[in-house]
């Protein structure tokens, strides 16, 4: 049962109090209050009729992202790259990608950003290269060179009966092991995803002063305003290299995150990189910590007194649904509201009383779509339940991240759509895994989890508006991936003079999220409800205590009745915000996938 008591306890014992009253009188960091848009550059705009987005695409809808209420766009790679991970695998940290664009069209885009008050990140991806970058073609070249050592390479074992084995029996993301073998040199080298990304050895400071200066300074130079850092916690690994305990029988590969994420080395490492690069400039880093489900080790990265990162992305939530371990990441798990819940209130919590900061988040390029995932995207229900995500994400506190699409509510793939229209190479590799196992219902297991929860649902071109492959290419082109069937019907044309769309909502909900930045940006949390498998219900208040909001949403299809807790606690505020526009209030209901605000001021 919710009582003011333990919130007002919770500030005093916290020290949050005192934390809130000296956090309000002094300067807040620019990053805190900014929303950050992701543009996925591959499927964002393309401007040449190649079939790819890229920069002078987005260059030529800055407006839009601007007019919506983004103050920083984060853009993922793109820098030259085989594309063997949609770019994710530099080849070179320097050089942009032909079908993006250039250098200068880098420039222009900071320029646009810059020009609008707004600010660019880009992705900074470090923990591995391309095998094509030519430190790794260096390195791989012979056991003297003197790049050797930039990469991790390491001597095979054999069995008893002398056949070849590798180091150790870790799985790597993509499925299949973590080494691949080099004929040239007679060694393994490590990769914790595909064999086309050998991890660099950040043991080599030579290694990490090149990555500095390649990597960072140069883009920092030309006026980025920071990075989001791939994969952070993974730079250190345990250097022993021993065999990981088996969790997985039948497979030869085993998960072995404790053997090389948060390693011995890693707060040194980013510590270093504050003090040699970051401090230098007044840059924001928000780094992608995986793996690292307690807030004691999440806490280290995110405390200001640190000089590690800004803020980093927890993926407990994201990933609700995705099978434990990394073997059974596709076997579909059906989740329960209340998880949902545990997971928004400890991330949301962990930095009350200290100086971390946090992320707000439900979608990126690595996940299904939210409305399809958390909502329902079901013509009856599509809309009601955008505009629900909308309300929950704008009134949580932490940097708030957006993904494109996001805001006109773009939904997963059709169900349909067979394996071939998946490209992205997780995808494609964990297919191909459960064919080999020839198990039909593995098969179909594999496929359902897809459906729903495959990094492809998110890298479908943006649709802007009706015509020909929702406006993202020329009509008489096949872009890179296939749009929607849904575009005719989602599209930002359809939404942006339409005051009651999407799209509306969610500038509406990014300006009120900023003129209640008190209560929403940087207050404080406390659920409401816990056990209800329905209705996520909390309230928000700023750190003096003086300002409440309480936020109720209906993640369910049925129309439902507000708890006892729930009205009482909102007796006497007034309705700030409501997503539906029934006479369901009236009668003490929430219609389904609905959302309100209530606030006492
Ligand atoms: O992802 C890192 C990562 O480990 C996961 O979060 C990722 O979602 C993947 O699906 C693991 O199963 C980052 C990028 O976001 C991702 O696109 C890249 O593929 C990966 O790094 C490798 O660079």
């Amino acid at each position: 049962m919710f009582s003011e008591k333990p919130l007002e306890q919770n500030f005093h014992a916290s020290g949050s109090l005192n934390a809130g009253i000296m956090i309000s009188k002094v300067s807040q960091p620019w990053w805190k209050d900014a929303t950050i848009y992701q543009v996925y550059p591959a499927s964002f705009k393309d401007s040449n009729g190649d079939g790819w987005g890229d920069i002078a695409g987005l260059v030529s809808e800055i407006d839009y992202l601007h007019q919506l209420g983004v103050d920083v766009v984060w853009l993922s790679p793109m820098f030259e790259s085989p594309q063997a991970d949609m770019g994710y695998d530099i080849s070179d940290y320097q050089k942009v990608y032909a079908a993006y664009g250039t250098v200068e069209d880098v420039d222009d885009l900071i320029e646009a950003c810059h020009s609008r008050g707004m600010r660019l990140i880009l992705d900074l991806v470090v923990n591995h290269t391309s095998k094509e970058h030519e430190w790794f073609r260096e390195s791989r070249s012979s056991k003297n060179n003197p790049k050797r050592d930039w990469y991790i390479w390491k001597p095979p074992r054999y069995d008893e009966e002398g056949n070849r084995k590798p180091p150790t029996n870790w799985r790597s993301y993509f499925a299949g092991g973590t080494w691949t073998w080099d004929e040239t040199t007679q060694e393994y080298y490590l990769h914790l995803y595909a064999p086309d990304q050998p991890d660099l050895n950040w043991e080599n400071g030579a290694c990490r002063r090149a990555i500095y200066d390649n990597a960072m300074r140069f883009w920092l130079d030309r006026g980025v305003d920071g990075f989001r850092v791939d994969t952070v916690n993974k730079y250190s690994k345990r250097t022993e290299f021993v065999d990981a305990i088996v969790s997985d029988p039948n497979s030869e590969w085993q998960p072995a995150p404790e053997q090389w994420c948060n390693g011995p080395r890693i707060h040194e490492f980013l510590k270093e990189m504050n003090s040699e690069v970051l401090d230098h400039y007044d840059a924001v880093t928000v780094g992608e910590l995986s793996n690292t489900p307690d807030p004691k080790g999440v806490l280290p990265y995110v405390s200001a007194a640190e000089k590690e990162l800004n803020m980093v992305f927890q993926f407990d939530m994201i990933r609700l649904g995705t099978g434990d371990g990394f073997g059974s990441k596709y076997e579909f798990q059906p989740w329960k509201l209340t998880q949902l819940k545990t997971f928004v209130e400890r991330w949301q919590k962990f930095i009350e009383g200290t100086d971390g900061w946090t992320t707000v988040f439900c979608e990126n390029h690595d996940n299904g779509r939210a409305v399809s995932r958390f909502g329902n995207d079901s013509a009856e229900y599509w809309e009601t339940s955008a505009k629900m995500i909308a309300l929950w994400q704008a009134t949580l506190t932490g940097t708030l991240f957006l993904y494109q699409g996001q805001e006109i509510g773009m939904t997963n793939m059709p169900k349909e759509w067979p394996i071939e229209e998946y490209k992205d190479i997780e995808s494609k590799n964990f297919y191909r895994e459960a064919e080999e196992s020839r198990d039909p219902k593995r098969i179909a297991r594999i496929m359902q989890g897809l459906q729903i929860l495959a990094r492809d649902h998110s890298r479908l071109p943006f649709q802007w508006d009706g015509s020909a492959h929702g406006g993202f290419t020329s009509a008489n082109v096949e872009p890179w991936m296939k749009a929607h069937d849904n575009y005719p019907r989602i599209n930002v044309a359809k939404q942006v003079q339409n005051p009651a769309s999407v799209l509306s909502f969610y500038r509406r909900m990014l300006k009120l999220r900023k003129d209640h930045a008190d209560v929403f940006i940087h207050g404080t949390f406390e659920l409401v409800d816990a056990k209800d498998e329905k209705v996520f219900s909390y309230v928000k208040a700023s750190f003096d205590g003086r300002k409440r909001a309480v936020v109720i949403l209906n993640f369910t299809e049925e129309r439902v009745a507000l708890s006892k807790t729930v009205t009482a606690l909102t007796m006497g505020y007034r309705l700030l915000v409501e997503t539906s526009t029934s006479d369901a209030r009236e009668d003490g209901l929430l219609d389904a996938y609905a959302g309100r605000i209530y606030v006492d001021y």
